[in-house]
């Protein structure tokens, strides 16, 4: 196994939420974490209500609650502000007839319209669908479609993916940055977002719901098929909330840095939600990813808590000691990592260069939050995710729904059930069944294996889903989009290891007849897919091949296809066409 498995960076923090992670599990119950809300005394449930207005009727209304910056902007949100917007845009929504469950879904870069718009969505009882900013065409109509959505809020630039004609259920669309005269030019169902949100009330915002009624459709990426609407319920914000606790070990008077954007769930459930139901003031970076300007916001904004991801840290690792040496970084108290693995030598730079231990965490889309972190208060193994949170039971489980025992490689499973588990996908019940398939049990897709100290360590993924820069990526759908190119008569797509972005995507493509295997194509067919899907999901490199290996039944085996690409025995070729 891992020869790290010994190495220990030891808890640096005494006096944390979390205490003593022996104790605090074996002590733990998920209803006393329930009764830090307010439905206990009210009977009145909704997440947005629980994060934004409750502080403000507790007192704290002038906190700033959200900075946003960005090359252009810079403002700042206290609650009560925020209270304000979201009650306003909740009453925009209602006036435009949303009503508890309709799906009302978010289409633009970080701004703080983005986060009012999340918000008031969640007041009006609807279901939010954020969609992050680099889907193309194919990719957002997808999701509009596949979730039945009513209601799209976007910007002027992005309005020109989204297929209207083909989405008959969206009635209405919200563009932020758009004059009324702008908007009416764009036709019927579309409406300038800032004179909406200003000619409507702030009263009587809030839609009251049920733990068990729809909060969130973040839509994900298998192995098959097109992207599935993972469903999240109200009820997941007792996990947010306590994580945001005794993970991000948020405090009063904390900074908080999410860098994740709320396409992705990192960017909802601990961009949005753990901190906000934490009353913590939330900073929101927009624009790129640049050493100099994430280092300049830490130092400029005093972050005491920053959340991030492998590939940003390996590229902040790749920009030098010197980089980080020309700011102050002294306020940051805890860090934190998820999406990838996090590799050791990550963690030792982490702890040489910002003098501070960065905490892997592990979950999924699906999971809504997190389950097994490494806490303040532990030893970290480097290159380990850590152990199960408090009140959550995981186990490797061989095919059979057997528990395996340490150090035995097999099915990374949490027994069922969890407060943010999902509680769907979205139109595909069989997909969801597929998840629990071992009775009591959430197999997650993942491989790991447990050390004989508890400490969970990651092997890979079950299936075929490409992790790259920590964003999930279905072979399928970038298969898809290849062979609509006119050249393109079959296409295999696999993750090909890479120092920096964990995996690239590469695709190896059989031309049509006529076609030459020219770079320019390969240049072309690259733009193809990031023009029609997204630039995350175009592959950074294009192999042509004559034929591709597939199976009887013409499946593409991408299996065969990665043993090509790293030089390995092919395996049971049994299955294969000839
Ligand atoms: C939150 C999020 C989930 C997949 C997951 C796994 C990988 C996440 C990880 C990790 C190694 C970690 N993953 N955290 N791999 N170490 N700490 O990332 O959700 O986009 O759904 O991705 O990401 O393979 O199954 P999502």
């Amino acid at each position: 196994m891992n020869s790290m498995q010994g190495e220990l960076i030891p808890a640096t923090q005494a006096n944390t939420n979390l205490g003593d992670y022996e104790t605090a599990r074996q002590s733990f119950q998920w209803d006393e974490v329930e009764q830090q809300f307010s439905w206990h005394r009210t009977g009145f449930i909704n997440l947005a209500y629980e994060a934004i207005d409750r502080h403000v009727e507790e007192g704290r209304g002038d906190k700033t609650a959200l900075i946003y910056s960005d090359a252009e902007r810079e403002e700042s949100y206290t609650f009560a502000e925020l209270q304000s917007w979201s009650a306003r845009f909740a009453n925009v929504l209602r006036k435009h007839g949303i009503t508890k469950g309709d799906r009302v879904f978010v289409f633009m870069p970080r701004s703080p319209e983005l986060y009012i718009s999340i918000l008031g969505a969640i007041k009006a009882g609807a279901v939010v669908g954020p969609l992050f900013e680099a889907f193309m065409e194919t990719a957002v109509k997808d999701r509009l479609e596949d979730s039945g959505a009513s209601v799209l809020v976007t910007t002027p630039a992005l309005l020109k993916r989204v297929k209207r004609e083909e989405l008959p259920e969206l009635r209405a669309i919200f563009v932020v940055g758009a004059t009324p005269e702008q908007a009416e030019a764009e036709g019927a169902g579309i409406y300038p977002f800032e004179q909406e949100v200003v000619s409507v009330s702030a009263d009587n915002a809030i839609e009251w719901v049920e733990l068990e009624d729809g909060l969130i459709l973040h839509y994900t990426s298998g192995s098959t098929g097109k992207p599935k609407g993972v469903y999240h319920v109200h009820n997941a914000m007792i996990q947010h909330y306590f994580t945001g606790k005794m993970v991000l070990d948020l405090k009063e008077d904390d900074i908080y840095w999410c860098t994740a954007d709320p396409g992705w769930v990192t960017g909802t459930s601990y961009g949005i939600f753990a901190p906000w139901l934490n009353g913590v003031c939330n900073l929101v970076l927009g624009g790129r990813f640049d050493p100099g300007a994430w280092y300049s916001a830490i130092e400029k904004y005093k972050v005491t808590v920053w959340y991030s991801a492998p590939t940003a840290f390996r590229m902040l690792m790749g920009a030098g000691e010197e980089a980080a040496g020309k700011y102050d970084l002294s306020s940051l108290r805890h860090v934190l990592s998820v999406g990838e693995p996090l590799n050791p030598e990550v963690v030792r730079w982490g702890l040489a260069v910002y003098k501070r231990r960065i905490h892997d965490t592990w979950w999924m889309t699906e999971t809504g939050g997190q389950l097994i972190c490494n806490y303040p208060s532990m030893a970290i193994k480097p290159g380990s995710m850590g152990k199960p949170l408090p009140g959550i039971e995981a186990a490797i489980l061989d095919d059979q729904g057997n528990v395996l025992p340490p150090n035995r490689m097999g099915n990374l499973a949490i027994r069922t059930p969890w407060p943010s588990m999902m509680r769907t996908i979205w139109n595909n019940e069989s997909k969801y069944a597929e998840y629990f398939r071992i009775p009591g049990w959430y197999v997650s897709g993942d491989s790991a294996y447990q050390d004989e100290d508890g400490y969970f360590w990651f092997q890979g993924r079950i299936d075929d889903v490409i992790n790259s820069s920590g964003e999930r990526i279905g072979p399928f759908e970038v298969e898809s989009k290849l062979v609509e190119h006119p050249a393109v008569a079959e296409a295999g797509v696999i993750g090909k290891p890479d120092a920096v972005r964990g995996e690239i995507i590469k695709a190896f493509v059989a031309l049509r007849d006529g076609y030459e295997p020219t770079e320019e194509l390969k240049a072309e067919i690259a733009r193809f897919v990031k023009e029609g899907l997204s630039a995350h999901a175009a592959p950074r490199e294009i192999e042509f091949k004559d034929k591709l290996p597939k199976t009887r039944s013409g499946k593409i085996m991408r299996r065969v296809l990665k043993a090509w690409e790293l030089h390995l025995p092919a395996g049971d070729l049994s299955t294969i066409e000839d």
